[in-house]
């Protein structure tokens, strides 16, 4: 008996087209698209005509307008990257930074930058430590990002880690724990935390030369044992880290640089900063990467869009603000879809 090869066939539905699209848009040789589709058990005329259908669709024609226009956009933040490049790789400390300094060299420039003296009058600077935190808010119930061992992506997934305790049982697990980066608090845990730590507040100043002394906004507290790792993002708002206990190691990413991290979700990608693996993703070898040592009494500017990874050095207290005296809204306009 002849042997006879029972091959299954397969039809092009949508998410065939949606496929070719996708391949069109992405520069693929039709040909090739055209021969992954045989090998896939298309028969050859179906494969041709859909293909050719795609190739003649206005709707692929209107898609393809709309990616030229993005690789345009591309080029401009390539040109910033190019002008990036001219600058030294290290980021600058300024001594008592002038207001008009800051606004034109780093602020509107978007330029990282660390800012030293202008913590010299904060009570915290001489006050703060684990036994004054217990003293003074030990008895008041905080909440804490609490089991990030036990997934990757506890920022994204940050409102199912929120946990509620004692102030006072959680600077004992801090003090105890040795290198950690289980549990953090950060500022997502501020609007809890607002009212139970705002005596502690009473020892921080605003910073007047760069910071409103008016509305609402005040500021977040970040207090967690050295291991501390908050993974590659940027925020929506212009920022100030200032460091009061304790050592911190920053890497950044210029704004410039989205189309080469990886960004896939939101501010978030998956690059990770402790080893940023080049075999996954190869792009990140043209990425520039700023690192620096984020000390006690200093205070680092991340600009809007800033891509920063951020590990706990040391047991360490941040204070980080957003209320600038200048426009720092730039969630309004901010994209409604997260997917990227
Ligand atoms: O201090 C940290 O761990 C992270 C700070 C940060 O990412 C921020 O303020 O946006």
């Amino acid at each position: 008996m002849a042997h006879v090869e029972l091959r299954t066939v397969v039809h092009v539905d949508n998410e065939w087209r949606r496929w070719i699209a996708e391949n069109l848009l992405l520069d693929g040789s039709p040909q090739g698209i055209y021969e992954q589709m045989l090998r896939a058990g298309i028969a050859h005329e179906e494969a041709l005509r859909e293909l050719q259908q795609a190739m003649a669709s206005p709707y692929v024609a209107g898609a393809q307008r709309l990616r030229n226009r993005l690789a345009k956009h591309d080029w401009v933040l390539d040109t910033q990257r190019h002008m990036n490049r001219l600058r030294d790789t290290e980021v600058p400390r300024r001594h008592k930074l002038s207001r008009e300094a800051f606004l034109d060299g780093y602020y509107t420039a978007g330029r990282p930058v660390i800012i030293t003296g202008m913590m010299e009058d904060w009570p915290a600077m001489t006050k703060w430590g684990l036994d004054y935190f217990k003293e003074r808010c030990g008895d008041r119930d905080v909440e804490i990002q609490f089991g990030r061992d036990s997934n990757d992506q506890y920022e994204l997934h940050k409102t199912a880690h929120r946990k509620t305790m004692l102030f006072g049982d959680y600077v004992e697990l801090v003090r105890n724990v040795g290198r950690s980066n289980n549990f953090y608090m950060t500022a997502y845990n501020e609007g809890q935390n607002r009212k139970a730590l705002d005596v502690l507040w009473q020892d921080i100043a605003q910073m007047p030369e760069y910071l409103t002394s008016t509305g609402l906004t005040r500021g977040f507290l970040w207090f967690g044992p050295s291991g501390t790792i908050t993974p590659f993002h940027h925020d929506l708002t212009n920022n100030f880290m200032a460091q009061v206990i304790g050592r911190k190691r920053v890497l950044m990413m210029p704004a410039c640089e989205i189309a080469h991290v990886y960004n896939h979700e939101h501010c978030f990608t998956h690059v990770d900063g402790r080893q940023i693996d080049l075999e996954r993703y190869p792009h990140m070898r043209d990425v520039q990467v700023l690192s620096c040592t984020l000390n006690p009494g200093e205070v680092l500017f991340l600009p809007v869009g800033c891509w920063h990874f951020v590990e706990g050095l040391d047991i360490s207290v941040t204070v980080s603000f957003t209320n600038f005296l200048w426009d720092n809204d730039f969630m309004t306009e901010y994209p409604q879809q997260h997917a990227f």
